[in-house]
């Protein structure tokens, strides 16, 4: 179970703007608060695309809305799902998921096609903190290579306990939504025949390197033949801050190429 800062998207994750803790509050008298997962990337082949929605803020009683709407990756074609609704009964703190399947077609396309997918209130009880996702299925009939780096929305574990839970977990209580830990990753649209090594660093924005997390300059990852994807390793400094986000840059990937090479990780808190 997790637990983070409530905050109002502005605009793609870029801008966010933090509103005061909503912690403790009996089911009923407050309003629970959901959080998508920013980016779900696949291989054509290596589908299907799962978001983590997390659930926070308090356990009130409320259900929500998934929208999808088409982008460059299409219904029937492309990906399969309708969204639909996700609902939550009084003092249920659990976290919720939403699929889809991925066409794994055989035609040669653009190299990433997206769609979107999208958090809406349509009753009482809950609201949105980070409501807006986006699908990409990377294309691998055409004989190409690239890589992507995906978004990661960070919030705090609110662990064992619920509501009683300290409003402040340590450090390693955070994790990145839709992820094993806060490590950003990264996607391949075909899998290596051979190792081959990635090379990133961090990039400063409203969160700061030595201050919010432990900056990283040209580190080297290899990634094992076989593998679709792996990690971006950095390490996240215990920082009350609000809301705030960094960025982690693939700089160079033989015989890839860098399709998407930045990483946004948005702290939701605190
Ligand atoms: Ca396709
Ligand atoms: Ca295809």
């Amino acid at each position: 179970m997790r637990h983070w800062i409530p905050a109002l998207m502005v605009a793609a994750g870029l801008v966010v703007v933090a509103v005061p803790v909503v912690s403790g509050a009996a089911p009923g008298t407050c309003t629970r608060q959901l959080s998508l997962q920013p980016q779900a990337t696949v291989s054509e082949s290596g589908g299907p695309i799962v978001f983590a929605v997390a659930s926070g803020g308090c356990a009130a009683a409320g259900h929500v809305r998934v929208d999808v709407v088409d982008g460059s990756a299409r219904r029937p074609g492309d990906f399969t799902g309708t969204g639909g609704e996700l609902s939550w009964t009084a003092g249920d703190w659990s976290d919720r998921s939403v699929t889809f399947g991925v066409v794994d077609d055989g035609l040669g396309e653009a190299a990433m096609e997206t769609f979107r997918v999208q958090l809406v209130v349509d009753g009482p009880g809950v609201a949105i903190a980070y409501g807006v996702g986006e699908g990409r299925i990377l294309d691998d009939d055409s004989g190409a290579r690239v890589v992507v780096a995906q978004d990661v929305l960070v919030v705090a574990d609110r662990g064992p306990g619920g509501p009683s839970a300290a409003p402040s977990p340590p450090v390693n209580a955070l994790r990145g939504l839709g992820q094993d830990n806060v490590d950003p990753r990264f996607r391949f649209n075909v899998p290596p025949q051979s190792a081959v090594v990635l090379r990133y660093s961090t990039v400063d924005g409203t969160a700061v390197g030595g201050v919010d997390f432990v900056p990283v300059t040209d580190a080297l990852v290899t990634v094992p033949a076989g593998a679709l994807g792996g990690e971006l390793p950095v390490t996240l400094l215990a920082h009350s801050g609000g809301a705030r986000s960094f960025s982690v840059r693939v700089e160079s990937l033989s015989p890839y190429v860098v399709l998407d090479g930045e990483a946004v990780v948005t702290i939701a808190g605190p």
